[in-house]
């Protein structure tokens, strides 16, 4: 039988496969219908095939998976769903969405369009995956024909800016239905990378846990995801605990904030392993030219620490990197060559440049080895013969320290997130950290499943209350921005 990743997207012709058998499949009734509705409203015609994918919850390794390590996350019930339909009367791709907030995105139908990044619209996210399915269709070979309309509708159910990844939910989601009108379809693992690749159109410098999670996801496991090449390997939570997502309120808009945050990371991250490249022995110029990540210097890193009677890279980062911040010229001093030329060909590295005024080489670093580690802890405990009430205490001491680590030394966390975290903490969650890439967005927290209805009502006394009296948000919507994940299925095609 052919690996799970190897086999392409499903594609089913009812609901249940994905949706089961209870509320949600009803819930998922009344979308679909609405989809289809709303679909001929606006286009007057029926769409020809429908696709999903989910968002996701990251249970541990943040920040690691554009470092090249692998990661665990879980795809959660929420997801994005298309209605699309070729249409060769105009060479014009209309995107449009249930929700009135999101209007309709116009674009025209030609894969080698520049996506504009100086005026972020929602509809750009269609376009990645439109121009990734097309690099990668010419990549294989596909005769891919001449351009021709489509007519799209998008219903989203991911909350945005949360860390749940409605970005990617939405990107892979598109990427599927353009490659159903056009009638391939490829290897999830081949999907879950192209999907990766072409999210990075839309500015930031992602990894590719989102996609490969969304895309390779089964109900009922969370996935290890390892990449270089991407693959998953399913990890069976122990019984007796739920994970709790609960949104902090603050949004992080991603696409926007990216000089500043996320990609100021990868930059950082870059410069360190450049950095611990040069002072392990390395010439400046094969570092500056051959070490991306600090996945790519780690085995110097661990020879050095061997040496030390250690086996953790961490120690390297505490001998090479100070602890006091970087300036460019410090850097620049040591690699012989300026940033600006290090990351010429890279325009969103540049702006990070611009906009940074140091640089913590020495902090990144040590959460990223650190934090890769956590994560094979996590898999480890999982499948060790500890009992399971062992097991969840573990897990739970695990994402304690990966909170941590993101909040003391990746500095991803918000004041909203802390004092989220610290209730679900004092409200007797097993563990409980930030989520996603931070700076705003999700918890999550590991809580015994006895206590789970109490636990929530704990949050919604001590953290949600408040914000309904003033109006930040709507009693009655509770329920989005709290709730008990389950692993849910991967990205699903159907034809009815
Ligand atoms: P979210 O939380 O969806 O913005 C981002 C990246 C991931 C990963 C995490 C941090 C994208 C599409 N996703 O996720 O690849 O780096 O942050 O662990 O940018
Ligand atoms: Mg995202």
């Amino acid at each position: 039988m052919a690996k799970h990743e190897e086999t392409p997207v499903p594609c089913y012709s009812s609901l249940d496969a994905v949706y089961g058998d209870g509320s949600q499949l009803e819930e998922a009734k009344l979308r679909f219908d609405h989809l289809k509705s709303k679909f001929l409203q606006v286009f007057g015609h029926p769409p020809d095939v429908f696709a999903r994918s989910p968002g996701r919850v990251n249970l541990i390794g943040e920040h690691i998976d554009y470092e090249g390590y692998s990661v665990l996350p879980m795809a959660i019930r929420q997801d994005t769903i298309i209605a699309i339909r070729k249409n060769n009367a105009e060479k014009v791709l209309r995107i449009a969405n249930v929700n009135d907030k999101y209007t309709q995105c116009d674009y025209p139908a030609d894969p080698n369009q520049a996506i504009d990044l100086k005026n972020h619209r929602w509809g750009h996210y269609f376009i990645c995956g439109y121009k990734g399915y097309y690099e990668f269709a010419k990549s294989k070979g596909v005769n891919v024909g001449e351009p021709v309309g489509l007519d799209v509708i998008v219903d989203g159910t991911v909350p945005t800016g949360s860390g749940l990844s409605s970005s990617a939910a939405f990107v892979c989601s598109a990427t599927i239905a353009i490659m159903a009108a056009f009638d391939v379809n490829f290897p999830k693992k081949e999907i879950a990378q192209l999907t990766c690749e072409c999210e990075r159109h839309i500015g930031t410098q992602s990894g590719g846990m989102d996609q490969a999670i969304s895309v390779m996801a089964k109900t009922g496991f969370a996935e290890l995801i390892d990449f270089n090449p991407i693959q998953a390997t399913d990890v069976q939570l122990p019984a007796g605990g739920t994970f709790v997502l609960a949104h902090s309120l603050a949004e992080s808009q991603k696409a926007v904030t990216a000089a500043t945050n996320y990609n100021n990371r990868v930059v950082e991250c870059r410069l360190a392993s450049i950095l611990l490249g040069i002072k392990l022995g390395m010439k400046q110029q094969d570092a500056i030219s051959n070490v991306k990540t600090l996945s790519d210097v780690e085995g110097l890193c661990v020879s050095f620490a061997n040496s030390h009677g250690s086996s953790d890279p961490v120690i390297a980062v505490k001998e090479f990197l100070k602890e006091k911040p970087y300036t460019a010229e410090e850097i620049e001093e040591i690699t012989g060559e300026s940033l600006r030329s290090i990351f010429k060909n890279s325009p969103s590295s540049l702006d990070v440049l611009k906009a940074a005024e140091h640089y913590k080489l020495h902090q990144r670093a040590a959460h990223v080895y650190s934090e890769a580690k956590r994560v094979h802890a996590f898999k480890d405990t999982v499948s060790s013969d500890l009992s399971d009430e062992d097991k969840l205490k573990k897990l739970g001491e695990l994402m304690n320290e990966s909170h941590y680590s993101c909040s003391v030394l990746y500095e991803c966390s918000c004041p909203e997130l802390e004092e989220l975290v610290k209730i679900c903490r004092d409200s007797d969650a097993l563990g409980a950290r930030l989520t996603g890439a931070g700076w705003g967005g999700c918890a999550v927290a590991l809580v015994k499943e006895p206590i789970v209805p109490q636990f929530i009502l704990n949050l919604k006394e001590k953290f949600y209350q408040s914000r309904i009296d003033k109006g930040v948000i709507s009693k009655n919507d509770l329920g989005l921005y709290v709730f008990a994940s389950k692993p849910s299925s991967g990205a699903a095609i159907f034809r009815f």
